[in-house]
């Protein structure tokens, strides 16, 4: 087992993986951004290194800054978290050059998967199902045109680079597609430094279903059911929980070993999420694949009671999987409320600044995992993801009960949080009977949807 892990992260999921190594017997080291001196990350952490300005491209995202500071306090691993280095899988080269384990995917898995259009090609071969659409890339006007005419429209337009909403483009007929197409491509090659565009139907009001898997470096992969994240708005989730109300046993076995094949398939090694969108008659359609921890995995942790980031830590050092599928159960209903420093009746505007007052919830069945405490200045440069309240119950009511009890309890100032959000989104009855889609939030607050945010 490794002695000492780098965390390339800060916030909530820096402290979660402090957490874990900890549990483990493993020293840690935190790696800081100045803006972030005060955060509990380096605290919690054996050591601490400041690896450069505010700016995430100087500090979280600086692969040399990280890198010499890995070899520093010579540590065995480093643990990316999610966002920044998570998927790169140049980064990841460059840990396996450095000797250094890079606790995730290898860096094959991670290029497979980035390439959204080979990973559907793959996972296709094993059967898993797919949304009718464009045999790859599509190079011209008159070629989208043509798939168009064989699918039927709404038809979407995505970045072959893309991923996470971003870079996609809806189109309603053939006017729209024709005036559509060179633009999407020119904004692929702009944010994603590849022009590759490809189509597919437009499914209208699914839901995001994804399942988390878990492989070892020999080849023992198993799933861990799904989380339902259709809760979102702008592509960014407000609030994910497991497992699915629209899925049978039936249906999660099936998919599930689907899922599990598929990365048998690739060799897949570490943690991974596989999401599907769902249909109004309840058909799944492979979408992507994320090669990282997701911010949602405590819902899963809660129900399956396996520790991911153990298990990620364990993989990484090359130990084998004791879980088997047939010892996994799905027990209870767990639901994640994502608190952001936003002002949610002002259209979610960023709300940075000094926490002066604080109370976290508590209690039976509530996890809260969170960086902030009272005196806690929220720094402007990053993601706004102040807490992850987390509410487990025997079902999905119960989970919503007991959630509702714990928001009552949160109480942050003077900065605005999404707690009034979610307060109002338990007491929505489309939501309380399980009845929603992506689209359910712009319904609820009577908002259209605003193009996704190019992080
Ligand atoms: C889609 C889709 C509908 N039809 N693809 C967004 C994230 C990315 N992983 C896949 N996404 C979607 N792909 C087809 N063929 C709907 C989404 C989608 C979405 C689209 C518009 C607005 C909000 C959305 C939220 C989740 C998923």
């Amino acid at each position: 087992m490794f002695s000492k892990i780098l965390i390339a992260n800060r916030g909530e999921i820096a402290l979660r993986i402090i957490r874990a190594c900890r549990e483990m017997g493993i020293r840690t080291v935190a790696v800081y951004s100045e803006a972030d001196r005060n955060s509990l990350h380096v605290r919690f952490a054996d050591e601490a290194i400041c690896i450069g300005q505010p700016a995430s491209s100087k500090s979280y995202l600086n692969i040399p800054a990280i890198i010499s500071a890995a070899e520093i306090t010579d540590v065995d691993a480093i643990h990316p978290g999610y966002g920044f280095l998570a998927e790169n899988a140049h980064f990841a080269e460059i840990c396996q050059s450095c000797h250094i384990a890079f606790i995730g995917p290898t860096p094959e898995n991670i290029r497979l998967m980035g390439d959204k259009m080979a990973a559907k090609n793959t996972v296709h071969k094993i059967g898993l199902p797919l949304v009718p659409g464009s045999d790859g890339v599509v190079k011209s006007k008159e070629e989208a045109l043509k798939v168009a005419k064989r699918i039927g429209y709404p038809v979407i337009i995505k970045a072959a680079a893309g991923g996470g909403g971003k870079g996609m483009r809806i189109c309603h007929n053939d006017i729209k597609l024709a005036s559509s197409f060179m633009t999407a491509q020119s904004e692929a090659e702009a944010n994603f430094g590849n022009p590759d565009v490809y189509i597919e139907k437009y499914v209208e009001k699914p839901r995001h279903v994804e399942f988390q898997i878990l492989a070892d470096t020999y080849g023992h992969v198993v799933h861990l059911g799904e989380r339902d994240c259709s809760i979102q708005r702008r592509h960014q989730k407000l609030l994910e929980e497991s497992p699915s109300c629209v899925l049978d046993n039936k249906t999660r076995k099936r998919l599930g070993e689907l899922a599990v094949k598929a990365c048998k398939s690739v060799n897949y090694v570490g943690a991974g999420t596989m999401e599907f969108l769902l249909d109004k008659n309840n058909n799944f359609y492979f979408m992507e694949m994320n090669t990282r921890i997701q911010v949602e995995h405590p819902v899963t942790e809660m129900v399956t009671g396996v520790d991911l980031v153990r298990e990620q830590i364990k993989i990484a050092a090359g130990e084998r999987l004791q879980l088997k599928q047939e010892n996994i159960r799905i027990e209870g209903a767990a639901i994640e409320c994502r608190i952001n420093a936003e002002d949610y009746e002002n259209n979610f505007m960023p709300s940075p600044g000094r926490i002066e007052l604080l109370n976290l919830p508590g209690g039976p069945h509530i996890r809260v995992d969170t960086h902030i405490y009272q005196g806690y200045e929220v720094p402007p440069y990053y993601d706004s993801l102040l807490a992850k309240v987390i509410a487990y119950g025997s079902d999905r009511q119960e989970a919503i009960k007991i959630m509702r009890r714990a928001l009552n309890e949160f109480n942050i100032g003077p900065i605005k949080s999404t707690v009034p959000f979610h307060m109002r989104l338990l007491e929505n009855s489309s939501f309380c009977k399980g009845d929603v889609s992506t689209h359910f939030v712009q319904e609820m607050l009577g908002t259209v949807q605003e193009p996704a945010q190019n992080e």
